[in-house]
């Protein structure tokens, strides 16, 4: 049945181990149809069309967006479910208390249930993909196979999908396996399951985002984690982005937010009109992996190759990199369409919506027209800020790793860490407001260290000593750095303006790592003082920019406690530097007065 087709001649390009695998799931789930996906145009406009003749895909208004198609998953099934993802180590104390853990026979067993047969009348689509350019050592190829051809579409824009990642994975023997069936669509019966000992993900039940684009958190993530780890390396949920100074000279920062917390925004920010001469490159806008490089210096590559990015809020003022960068070839999900059949969402500030994302007539009753955790899936290359270093095979040189948090108290604008440790002591406390990315409760503070708490494949304490051990051997390890954009007043309204604003924030950072900025020492360390950061032409008060640099003792001992609670979880194997920094940032608390 899994025989290769003739479109992939010369057959020896399929490795005898993806072909074994493929024909052992097709006996098992029984699909009418096997698809060897070659990744051609040709292949992704006849799905397109498949799509769109059996009324899953509706092409949108083709004057004003052409090449774009609305898809409506689900009403259950919008966004991760963190609840339903396991990590399935042999030993339990590996996957750590961040992560829900089953026995990995029993997960197997439990897994194969659903998928016994699940394919019935159904096609059985082979997504080979690469993460990572074809040609970088970095790179790491993936077998993913589905019975959503939506799943195909999104894989061809976001991966490097097709034949030559087939050729890339024959060539080099191994890759990740992943299963995946959208199932009943039943909330009861989805599950997501990872066996990193096995590189394998079984995914069942669910045909959104994260939970069945498998090559994103699956594998580039909670797998690749598990990788990095025995391999010396590091698999972040971070952005990378390059800030060209008019001198012409680029630093790369990479950025570990929460999910739906600006990295897409900050990844193709366009600086504000003040900063002529200055040029922001986007590397990548959801995940990076980093290598330690033969200099000494950290470098980076975006194993992915498009965006499956937040559409709310999107507009010619908060990003209009992004907003040019869907107007075409863009495949939309759970957004509200207009009568002339073109996407609409909550902070678009044009047109009004007509059908709400559920194919309903608008009605404010139902609450907001496009769902908040409404997504675009479209190639890396249309964005205006694209960055050709984005296939550099070494990656970029990273000149400063800058973690963050949507909190809308406590935490300041930006500070700087003392050093690497401290730094990765800032990282593992991140906390942030949880958002509609995944399900459950909006608004909930909770820890989300270097913002990998649903995508770390193993204990959180190993990772931390892993953190620790890999910027303990590098000779140029890039400073880190903390920020938070999200402050808000009683009201709710931001302190900061955020977005090409923070471009000021980004300039000081870059200026530290040239040690050419002022800063002011505190005991959670170093912040810009009110006359080092660039607020020339910036609408913004004496006393709120004070208020967005200040350090409160009291809450931060408060806060310290907190991470304290929380790192106690993790018992005898959290490491001892975490433990020292703790407390020695708690002594320096103690012994602080602060400015008036
Ligand atoms: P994932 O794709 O889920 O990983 O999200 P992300 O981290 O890429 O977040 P994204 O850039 O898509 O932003 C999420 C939401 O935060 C959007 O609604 C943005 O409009 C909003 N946002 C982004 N940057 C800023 C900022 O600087 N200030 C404020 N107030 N909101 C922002
Ligand atoms: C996130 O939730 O961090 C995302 C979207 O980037 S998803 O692909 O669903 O994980
Ligand atoms: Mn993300």
């Amino acid at each position: 049945m899994a025989t290769a087709p003739e479109h992939l001649t010369p057959l020896s390009v399929i490795s005898h181990e993806v072909a074994v695998w493929v024909a052992d799931v097709a006996r098992l789930t029984l699909p009418a149809k096997v698809h060897w996906c070659d990744g051609s145009e040709a292949e992704y406009r006849s799905l397109q069309q498949l799509l769109v003749g059996n009324g899953e895909m509706l092409p949108l208004n083709a004057d004003t967006h052409p090449g774009c198609f609305l898809y409506r998953s689900d009403p259950n099934d919008v966004a991760r479910v963190e609840h339903l993802t396991y990590v399935c180590t042999r030993d339990r104390e590996d996957a750590g208390p961040n992560n829900h853990w089953m026995a990995p026979a029993q997960a197997h067993r439990k897994m194969d249930d659903l998928f016994r047969g699940c394919m019935r009348g159904r096609t059985l689509y082979v997504v080979p993909y690469c993460m990572g350019p074809i040609d970088s050592p970095f790179s790491r190829g993936g077998v993913e196979i589905t019975d959503s051809a939506y799943v195909v579409l999104n894989m061809r824009l976001m991966t490097r999908m097709g034949r030559a990642a087939l050729e890339r994975i024959a060539r080099e023997g191994t890759f990740v396996k992943g299963l995946h069936s959208v199932g009943e669509l039943d909330p009861e019966r989805r599950f997501i399951v990872h066996f990193p000992e096995e590189s394998m993900i079984k995914s069942y039940g669910s045909g959104y985002g994260g939970n069945a684009l498998l090559g994103k958190k699956c594998h580039a993530l909670r797998i690749a984690s598990w990788q990095a780890r025995s391999e010396g390396w590091l698999a972040e949920h971070m952005l990378i982005v390059g800030i060209e100074s008019p001198s012409g000279q680029t630093h790369y920062l990479a950025c570990a937010f929460p999910s739906a917390c600006g990295k897409t925004n900050l990844a193709m920010l366009i600086p504000p009109a003040s900063y002529a001469g200055w040029k922001v490159w986007t590397i990548g806008d959801d995940i990076a992996w980093l290598h330690p490089g033969k200099d000494g210096r950290l470098y980076a590559i975006n194993p992915e190759s498009g965006y499956f990015g937040v559409v709310p809020g999107t507009n010619p003022k908060t990003n209009r990199n992004a907003y040019e960068t869907i107007r075409r070839d863009t495949l939309f999900t759970n957004v509200a369409l207009t009568a002339g059949g073109e996407p609409w969402w909550e902070g678009l500030h044009e047109g009004k919506p007509a059908f709400d994302w559920q194919g309903r007539a608008y009605d404010p009753a139902n609450g907001p027209a496009a769902h908040p955790n409404s997504r675009f899936t479209v190639a890396a290359t249309q964005n205006p800020s694209y960055s050709r270093a984005a296939e550099a095979a070494g990656g970029v040189p990273i000149s400063a790793i800058v973690f963050g948090g949507r909190r809308r108290s406590l935490a300041p604008l930006v500070y700087q860490a003392r050093g690497w440790a401290h730094g990765v002591l800032i990282g593992a406390g991140v906390a942030s407001e949880t958002t509609a990315a995944a399900t459950g409760a909006v608004g909930v503070v909770r820890r989300d260290p270097m913002a990998m708490k649903p995508f770390a494949g193993y204990n959180f304490a190993d990772y931390w000593d892993h953190w620790i051990r890999v910027g303990a051997a590098l000779e140029h390890p890039p400073q880190i750095f903390h920020v938070n954009w999200f402050r808000q007043r009683e009201d709710g309204r931001f302190l900061w303006p955020g977005f090409g604003e923070n471009m000021r924030v980004l300039r000081w950072i870059i200026e530290r790592c040239e040690g050419r900025a002022g800063a002011v020492d505190t005991p959670i360390g170093q912040l810009p003082g009110p006359s080092d950061l660039d607020t020339r032409g910036l609408a913004i008060g004496e006393s709120v920019l004070e208020e967005l640099l200040a350090v409160d003792p009291q809450s931060w001992r408060e806060e310290l406690a907190a991470i304290g609670a929380y790192f106690d979880e993790f018992g005898e194997r959290l490491p001892q530097a975490l433990k020292r920094e703790l407390g020695e940032t708690l002594q320096r608390i103690e012994a602080f007065t602060p400015r008036r």
